[in-house]
């Protein structure tokens, strides 16, 4: 078999680890990005108590991570990027995505020319790393089955960058929920039913919020149109992350 060029790595997407709270070593986050914080606060507060929205059939749990869970998870993401770099794959296709990568767990979702796939190792031959409890708590929080994810996928989205719309399909069952987490900049995400061509909605997730792909919506199509690049200031230089979480096998 011919050899696969190993994918484009990208060392720091998510920036360096000093910070004090709300003020970066780049300088002050941008107004908008002040509202936000401050706004999740509120979201927090009046919409938390209530549960998850139906947004299409998921389950959206808007402003459920708090700032310094979201913190937690960034600093916990720093860690597995040490040991498992951002790559930024090739589709099937032969096109570059424009959307970064990396993952945690037992088997990692991941595209070459051989297809979409889960695999035990990176493209490096090295392990994943395990997936960080923080993580894992927000499964158990929101998936409401007994088993634990064996496979974490994070996508770094930065400055113009998009996700067409897909269905999660490679994993084994698709009984099993597919658990979102959103942090840093706002996106646009887009949800229609399991046939591509039918109708779509679209809402903006927010950092802190959580999307459960359950039910009727496991199937469901669904894509990022865009991302308000620096509209949060979590990130020291913008960009969006998200973490998915999934019982692959
Ligand atoms: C994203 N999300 O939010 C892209 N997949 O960046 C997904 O592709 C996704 O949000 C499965 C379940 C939830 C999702
Ligand atoms: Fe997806």
């Amino acid at each position: 078999m011919a050899p696969r060029p190993d994918p484009k790595v990208d060392d720091d997407p998510l920036g360096g680890r000093s910070r004090l709270r709300g003020v970066y070593r780049e300088g002050l986050p941008t107004l908008q990005a002040t509202l936000s914080m401050e706004f999740s606060g509120f979201w927090r507060n009046s919409l938390i108590m209530n549960g998850p929205l139906d947004f299409q059939g998921t389950k959206l749990w808007k402003g459920l991570l708090s700032l310094d869970d979201q913190e937690e998870i960034v600093s916990d993401l720093r860690s597995i990027a040490e040991s498992a770099p951002f790559r930024q794959y090739s589709t099937p296709g032969g096109r570059q995505m424009s959307v970064r990568m990396t993952g945690a767990g037992a088997r990692a979702w991941l595209s070459d020319t051989t297809g979409y796939r889960y695999a035990e190792t990176q493209p490096d031959g090295r392990l994943w790393p395990a997936i960080p409890t923080a993580i894992m708590n927000v499964w158990k929080k929101v998936a409401e089955v007994s088993r634990e994810p064996d496979s974490c996928l994070v996508n770094f989205y930065g400055e113009g960058t998009k996700m067409g719309l897909h269905q999660d399909r490679v994993e084994a069952e698709h009984l099993w929920p597919v658990v979102s987490i959103s942090l840093g900049d706002e996106a646009l995400f887009r949800v229609g039913g399991v046939e591509r061509r039918d109708p779509t909605k679209s809402i903006w997730l927010r950092s802190g919020d959580v999307v459960v792909l359950t039910g009727t919506s496991r199937l469901a199509y669904h894509g990022i149109d865009r991302v308000k690049f620096r509209s949060s200031g979590l990130l020291p230089k913008g960009g969006r992350i998200n973490v998915t979480l999934r019982i692959a096998s």
